[in-house]
């Protein structure tokens, strides 16, 4: 009875307490905006500028010193509110204290991001679709519809048990699919390149650097962990073995899977490099975002981003200033002064529509923009249009949402969380990894490439994918077919890497500017506004990269724009098309739209700034007026000839819409210089089983001494030991297994 009372009573106490903490975090969660951490980037002056002050103010200002911010040059300070109990008015009191400090020269505090991966898109129908494929296309439906071609058609034969399943690098027609509806990498691989000493940074929600397919070129000196910064490790290793941490893990194996360890499948470079900076695991800021964006930029080749503002089809987002500074850091100190790579997925809310042109990361003029195409040269449903694309690879993905349930989801292999694999792994997630592992090969054979000659080499090879959807091409002035869907086309390792051996480093990129004066110039309902610009001189470019339209415009319904860039040479980019989900009334407020459609075009002439509204019964009462018109142009200076490009590509004077006959003719010519790959210089060719077979001698344990076996076990070991040999003489491919039992089983036999 006294014990029951006593009881009653602790749980009493015990409910007070939670209800009053219940209260007390909602309490805190109102004043404190629900941040638990605010980033600071602290600029120090020049007599101070060293990270051992940097550590001194922040023990004295009781805040956590977190590194350094390459780039923008600032130190890494986070507050963590809700650990050390510190009110809003405490933390402005911080910063306030901080400001005013004179070892200090700025204070920048860290702005709340929103960012999405680009995995799936989640669209409840969608999702109930894909239900239906698992429930009813399992194992043996599969194999009863798609046929698996026999091993002996394979030109690899690697042992990966998922190999002949990547019908991306190499198709068979596995899937049904066209063959050679791949990125035409096997004569690379088999000319001995790999990605060996290339290095990838899958900016990201972690690494499960430890996956069999991961460890052995894991580079931790090239990566960090941004989402736990009292890691003192700073290991990106994912918080936890599920979904929702998976994403990085996936890119990773995407682009540099370890090749012949029948594990999994195979990296574009399987041999390359892999670090990984998880920051997508939390929420994050301008500056984690900025720091993500530069660091460890000197020696990391290549850096692969699957994410960015999300793709709901509302949003229009540019670079903040410290992202663009810190991109911009990239590509002029990155890889010593030839300029990292950054690849960027293209995004994946084609079925909300959603434009890339309004995504200022993947349409940036310092990346390279990927997006995807299907296994039957077909545009994916989630694939947003725009002109800032350079490229799209294979990831398969359905055409249409809805329309043909009968068809197979076929996505791409990749090593997965907790050292499974995944067969299913699609979006333009899947693109920009894939391309990176490309990328990756291009400069294993030639590293003095700089991140712009890649850029070119891709608009010299991309090629015309397939001869559906052929309305989306345009001849640009300089003989190049562009698309808003395929950029300059599919990459083509092959043809990339001959092109990559002999190439000449293009000449410094310049820019020139020309700004709109014109004055006010409005638009109304239905209507349509022409705004010209004339460019007289661009010293000293003489052929166009990028194109980059500053544009600020009033507009009550920023969705219902049309924007269009129309070239001297006649090439019409649109550089954002129609968004019926963004209903957003702020307008648009110096955007930077990007194009790359002019492309080695010559800049003088007139451009002309089209904007139109697209709902002409639109009821608004109001109209749009431009504000500001800026024409970024980018370029270099070559002369007429330059010896990197077959000048008898180039037929076009004017931009022109190419007929389907034309198309043909192009897709053929391209297809057929797919066999140029015996043109490609090899590298020392890499016997992989010899390779393999090196590694696992290299792996063998030393003899244990300790236990002496029982006679039985040795009668047990000497019949198994007669299967495995007959085994190994019937099945040469388990060598290896064999030889590692027998060594495991030898060392055991001693005596002692
Ligand atoms: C590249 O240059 C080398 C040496 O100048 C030459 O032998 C080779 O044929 C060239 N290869 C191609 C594909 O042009
Ligand atoms: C756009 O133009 C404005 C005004 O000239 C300038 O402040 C801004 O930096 C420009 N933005 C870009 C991305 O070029
Ligand atoms: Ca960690
Ligand atoms: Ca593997
Ligand atoms: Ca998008």
């Amino acid at each position: 009875m006294y014990k029951n009372v006593i009881s009653r009573r602790i749980i009493q106490c015990f409910l007070l307490v939670l209800f009053l903490n219940v209260l007390n975090t909602n309490g805190s969660d109102a004043t404190d905006e629900d941040e638990e951490y605010i980033d600071l980037g602290v600029r120090l002056t020049d007599e101070n500028r060293d990270q051992l002050i940097a550590d001194l103010i922040a023990q004295e200002k009781h805040v956590i010193s977190a590194g350094h911010i390459p780039g923008v040059d600032m130190y890494h300070f986070q507050v963590r509110k809700k650990r050390n109990r510190r009110s809003k008015r405490q933390v402005n009191q911080l910063i306030h204290e901080l400001k005013e400090d004179e070892r200090i020269a700025s204070v920048t505090i860290g702005e709340r991001l929103e960012r999405q991966k680009r995995d799936f898109v989640s669209d409840d129908k969608l999702i109930d679709l894909y239900k239906k494929y698992k429930l009813r296309e399992h194992e043996t439906r599969l194999r009863q519809r798609y046929h698996f071609v026999e091993s002996t058609e394979f030109k690899l034969s690697f042992d990966d048990n998922l190999y002949r399943k990547q019908w991306y690098l190499e198709n068979e027609g596995q899937f049904k699919s066209p063959t050679d509806f791949d990125i035409n990498v096997t004569p690379v691989w088999l000319a001995g390149y790999s990605g060996k000493g290339i290095s990838i940074c899958i900016v990201d929600d972690g690494l499960d650097h430890p996956h069999p397919d991961l460890a052995d070129h894991y580079r931790p000196d090239l990566s960090y962990d941004l989402n736990d910064l009292d890691d003192p490790k700073h290991d990106p290793i994912p918080s936890s073995y599920d979904g929702e941490n998976s994403h990085g893990t996936q890119c990773a194996g995407t682009a540099t899977a370890k090749a012949n360890n029948e594990v999994c499948g195979v990296g574009v470079a399987y041999n390359g490099d892999i670090a990984g900076i998880r920051v997508l695991d939390g929420p994050i800021s301008t500056l984690l975002e900025a720091r993500a964006i530069a660091l460890f930029v000197e020696n990391t080749d290549i850096k692969s981003a699957s994410w960015g503002p999300p793709d709901d089809g509302t949003k229009m987002e540019a670079p903040h200033s410290l992202a663009n500074t810190a991109l911009e850091y990239g590509v002029t100190h990155g890889r010593q002064g030839k300029g990292t790579l950054y690849v960027w997925a293209a995004g994946n809310g084609g079925n909300k529509g959603d434009d890339c042109g309004a995504d200022g990361y993947a349409s940036h003029y310092n990346v390279i923009s990927i997006s995807s195409i299907n296994h039957l040269g077909e545009t994916p449903y989630f694939v947003e249009k725009c002109p800032s694309t350079l490229a799209v690879v294979y990831t398969g993905g359905q055409h249409e949402t809805f329309s043909n349930e009968e068809r197979f989801p076929v996505g791409v292999i990749a090593s997965d969380v907790d050292g499974k694999c995944t067969t299913t792994f699609s979006g333009t997630s899947s693109a920009a990894p894939m391309a990176a592992g490309a990328f990756a090969l291009v400069l294993e054979a030639n590293p003095e490439l700089t991140y712009r000659d890649v850029m070119h080499i891709v608009t010299e090879t991309a090629r015309i994918p397939s001869l559906l959807e052929a309305d989306d091409w345009l001849i640009n002035g300089a003989g190049y077919h562009v698309s808003d869907k395929f950029g300059f086309g599919v990459l083509d390792v092959a043809q990339m890497v001959v092109l990559a051996q002999n190439w000449t480093n293009v000449p410094p990129r310049y820019e020139c500017y020309q700004e709109y004066t014109g004055g006010s110039r409005k638009i109304v309902i239905g209507g349509k506004l022409e705004v010209p610009i004339k460019v007289v001189e661009c010293e000293p470019i003489t052929r166009v990269e990028h194109i980059v339209a500053n544009i600020s415009f009033d507009f009550p319904r920023r969705g219902d724009l049309k924007i269009t860039i129309i070239s001297p040479s006649g090439t019409t980019s649109e550089v954002l098309s129609c968004r019926p989900n963004d209903i957003s009334s702020a307008g648009i407020q110096y955007f930077p739209f990007m194009t790359s459609h002019s492309w080695n075009e010559n800049p003088i002439g007139e451009w002309t700034l089209r904007i139109e509204t697209c709902d002409p019964n639109a009821q608004y009462s109001d109209t749009g007026e431009l504000q500001h018109f800026g024409l970024r142009i980018f370029g270099s200076y070559s002369p007429k000839t330059s010896s990197n490009v077959d000048e008898n590509k180039r037929y076009a004077r004017r931009a022109f819409v190419p007929t389907n006959r034309e198309i043909e003719e192009i897709y053929n010519r391209e297809f057929a210089a797919r066999k140029s790959s015996n043109l490609m210089q090899k590298r020392d060719h890499q016997n992989l089983m010899k390779q393999k077979r090196a590694e696992a001698q290299a792996t063998t344990k030393a003899p244990d001494d300790k236990k002496s076996p029982l006679s039985a076990v040795q009668k047990v070991i000497a019949s198994v030991k007669t299967v495995i040999k007959y085994i190994r003489e019937a099945i040469p491919t388990i060598r290896t297994i064999y030889d590692k039992i027998r060594d495991f089983l030898f060392s055991k036999k001693e005596p002692k």
